[in-house]
């Protein structure tokens, strides 16, 4: 089954949660017991990418390790065309919209189109935007933040993506980020989409999670959280809560 399809079909049932392993933050064999602990706990993939990921061994590497330990689909959230792995089951094929850089609206994404072509991978296509405060990949991706109360430029882009023919829309703060993205702001993006909206960057917490899903994210993404390794029973509860949301 395509990766796409099963994440439709687990859409229909409960909101999800996504887990976020960064090659460059550990180990592979590290990133294997995250992704074990991401699917005991419940979560519905592993997105596999950093800013800074440049090494494409060490991506490799990473994937068959989180593949052996898991049997989640594995997807690849690359910051280059430097940042793929033929191990993996897709990847999200995104646009950082709101750069201004068009290396990385439309130049990457042209440097690996050929090479995702030939290794075969599921192409997933997802429009990227990223709000303040945007941490490391506002910086990486020369972006033009979305300022915290400018709703009607995120949804903008967002609606541009949809428009566009993308599957999904992106809304980031960057991994990390002390706050999340607001939650007026989820509420009026989703209110003018029809596909399905991804939240990502500072949800540490299940009562964060809780509340951004209600704003009607889709989808949450949480990275810090599963690298505190320690932390299993809270992620656990982080994901049952996402699960337990009625949708908006
Ligand atoms: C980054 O949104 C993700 O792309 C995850 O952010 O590390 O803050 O969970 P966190």
């Amino acid at each position: 089954m395509k990766v796409l399809d099963y994440i439709m079909e687990e859409l229909e049932k409960y909101p999800l949660h996504f887990s976020l392993i960064d090659p460059d933050k550990q180990p592979p064999e590290d990133a294997g017991e995250m992704a074990e602990i991401a699917e005991r706990v419940g979560s519905t993939a592993i997105m596999v990418g950093g800013s800074t990921v440049s090494d494409e061994k060490l991506v490799d590497d990473t994937v068959k390790e989180i593949k052996s330990a898991s049997s989640l689909p594995v997807i690849l959230f690359p910051s280059s065309a430097n940042s793929l792995s033929r191990y993996a089951d897709a990847i999200f094929f995104m646009s950082l919209l709101n750069s201004k850089n068009p290396r990385y609206i439309i130049g990457e994404q042209m440097k690996g189109a050929m090479t995702i072509k030939k290794l075969g991978i599921e192409p997933i296509s997802m429009g990227y935007i990223v709000v303040e405060p945007g941490m490391k990949v506002g910086e990486v991706g020369e972006v033009e933040l979305i300022k915290r109360n400018d709703f009607i430029t995120a949804a903008g882009y967002a609606l541009a993506a949809q428009y566009l023919g993308m599957k999904f829309v992106y809304l980031e703060a960057g991994s990390g980020a002390n706050e999340p993205v607001p939650s007026e702001m989820i509420v009026f993006v989703k209110k003018n989409i029809e596909i399905p909206l991804i939240v990502g960057g500072g949800i540490r917490d299940p009562s964060t999670a809780r509340e951004k899903v209600m704003a009607g994210a889709d989808i949450i993404v949480t990275g810090t959280a599963l690298e505190e390794l320690f932390f299993e029973r809270k992620l656990s509860s982080i994901v049952k809560t996402i699960k337990e949301c009625k949708r908006v």
